[in-house]
């Protein structure tokens, strides 16, 4: 891999989205980006787009994890986006698998890619985590039970690192999007049904889109790196909190 002489940049999820978006704006600063993610032939078209890297990742998979951090000799930035919602269901009907997998990409896929590129983020000397948690890792709405437990759980993490981090030349960012239209994100959750994920943000005057993230994570990630911005919490203007949204 020819990355001695570039600053690498590993992004999880970044298949589309916020992931695919972060990949392209870290490009833009300068990174070379390892786009990381279950779906190779996304990835590829990508890496090829921007002159990065495709790297197969599935978050909920130790082996999964550890192929990918063997195959890096550099990481200078981990933006931690791979995660997502499963299900409004109220928590009187929770299904268990959804709030596993939840569970499983939100809070320990974050644990286990961190802590498996923690070595390599230290030895940069200058490395930044960003994760991508939600308003909901601070917030709670009715039928986001298991999203929201498992999002607070990502927050929490992120806190608990950076006061084990503090003295290592390692920035813990957490960015927590509201209300983003993005492709995938309330279809996932609304179990593929177009119609019900249109609705989440109809009559919404310009909910975010995945450029506006990707560039608030560049941003973070572009301060000198003395600067630790510890939160950036960014909703669009229609959206006073997790629920009230104004809708014509
Ligand atoms: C997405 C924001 O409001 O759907 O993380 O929980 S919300």
């Amino acid at each position: 891999m020819s990355t001695t002489e570039s600053k690498i940049a590993v992004v999880t999820g970044a298949s589309s989205g916020i992931g695919a978006a972060t990949a392209r704006a870290l490009t833009a600063l300068g990174y070379q980006v390892v786009c990381a993610a279950r779906r190779l032939d996304r990835l590829t078209a990508l890496a090829e787009e921007i002159g990065g890297i495709a790297r197969e990742l599935d978050v909920t998979s130790p082996d999964s994890i550890a192929d990918l951090a063997a195959s890096l000799d550099r990481v200078d930035v981990l933006v931690n986006n791979a995660g997502g919602a499963l299900g409004v269901d109220p928590i009187a009907r929770a299904r268990d698998d959804d709030w596993e997998s939840m569970y499983a990409t939100n809070v320990l896929g974050v644990m286990r890619v961190t802590r498996a590129l923690l070595p390599a983020l230290e030895a940069s000397g200058a490395g930044t985590i960003v994760t991508v948690t939600s308003t909901a890792g601070t917030g709670v709405y009715e039928g986001g039970g298991g999203y929201t437990a498992a999002k607070h759980g990502a927050h929490a993490l992120m806190g608990t690192l950076r006061l084990e981090l503090n003295g290592k030349p390692i920035r813990v960012v957490e960015v927590l999007p509201g209300m983003v239209h993005t492709e995938e994100f309330s279809l996932n959750r609304l179990r593929g049904d177009q119609q019900k994920a249109d609705a989440v943000y109809a009559g919404v005057s310009e909910p975010l889109v995945a450029e506006d993230v990707a560039d608030a994570i560049a941003y973070t990630v572009g301060v000198p790196q003395h600067v630790n911005i510890d939160q950036l919490v960014i909703r669009p203007i229609a959206q006073a909190s997790n629920y009230k949204v104004a809708r014509s």
